[in-house]
């Protein structure tokens, strides 16, 4: 079991699912990032794309135009110590972001959709998030359905990582993400959750974003986005206990909190904070 390291979610976007539209301004965004930063998120994600359910394509100059001026200042020191996530699919917007400053690629198609992801990470030596997702953001939830869903998203993650290797990515370079809510039904993401050691028995660093998402208010009575905070902070206390690494949250400060009375009861040290 490794001690939990927070990512702290910065969406440059009109229309993500829980925040869209509200850091779609540079100043806003940087500020969030320095908020979460402040917070205790060891990692900022930066993303420019939506990829909630049904969400429309953004063309790469777009996608640029959003998160380049933002990963450029707070790489310039406005996030403290925190890394910084590039959160996209596309190799060219990845490059521009390493180009300033970023470190890690989270790439939630786990280098399917853009064929040059691959070489790109593993040429430039940085960390990489693959997730796993069934078909596309844009059909994803249409009827997902599985043989078995735990073994299935471990033998596509085992395979990812395989064809990473094999494009010469430096296996300890790579964190693995079973995607909770990209093609899953709220009992998919439940038996992700509670078997998420046979995921960690890969070998490699396990990520999971639980945060806000819809399951969480599925099965507490209806919640809206803005009320998950208390079944986020449940799904990501169980994951920790079935060895979770890495926690994507928008709530940085509670998530962190939360994780580290988690981490002391399991006597894990106290987690990266920036
Ligand atoms: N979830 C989202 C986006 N990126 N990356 C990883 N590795 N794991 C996740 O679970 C994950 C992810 C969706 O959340 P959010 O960014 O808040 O929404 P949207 O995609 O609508 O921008």
């Amino acid at each position: 079991m490794r001690p939990p390291v927070i990512m702290g979610v910065v969406n440059v976007t009109p229309d993500s699912f829980s925040d869209g539209g509200l850091f779609l301004d540079a100043d806003a965004a940087v500020e969030q990032g320095r908020r979460l930063a402040a917070e205790g998120a060891a990692i900022l994600d930066l993303g420019g794309e939506s990829t909630r359910p049904g969400a429309a394509p953004v063309p790469e100059d777009e996608e640029l135009r959003r998160v380049l001026p933002v990963v450029e200042r707070l790489a310039g020191g406005e996030a403290a110590h925190a890394r910084l996530s590039i959160d996209t699919t596309k190799a060219t917007v990845a490059a521009a972001a390493l180009g300033a400053g970023a470190t890690i690629v989270n790439d939630v198609s786990a280098f399917r959709f853009d064929p040059a992801m691959a070489g790109l990470v593993a040429d430039s030596g940085v960390d990489c998030c693959l997730m796993h997702m069934l078909g596309e953001p844009r059909t994803m939830q249409e009827d997902p359905r599985y043989d078995d869903v735990v073994s299935d998203v471990k033998a596509f993650l085992e395979e990812r990582l395989a064809f990473a290797v094999s494009e010469g990515v430096d296996e300890e370079h790579v964190w693995l993400d079973p995607g909770i809510g990209f093609g899953k039904t709220v009992e998919h993401n439940l038996e992700l959750l509670r078997r998420l050691d046979e995921i960690v028995a890969i070998g490699r660093p396990v990520a999971i974003g639980t945060s806000r998402k819809s399951f969480l208010g599925k099965l507490a009575g209806g919640r809206d986005e803005g009320e998950r905070l208390p079944g986020t902070i449940a799904a990501n206390v169980l994951a920790l206990e079935r060895g979770a690494t890495i926690f994507r949250v928008h709530d940085v400060a509670q998530n962190a909190d939360a994780l580290a009375v988690a981490a002391a009861t399991f006597r894990l040290d106290v987690g990266e904070r920036a």
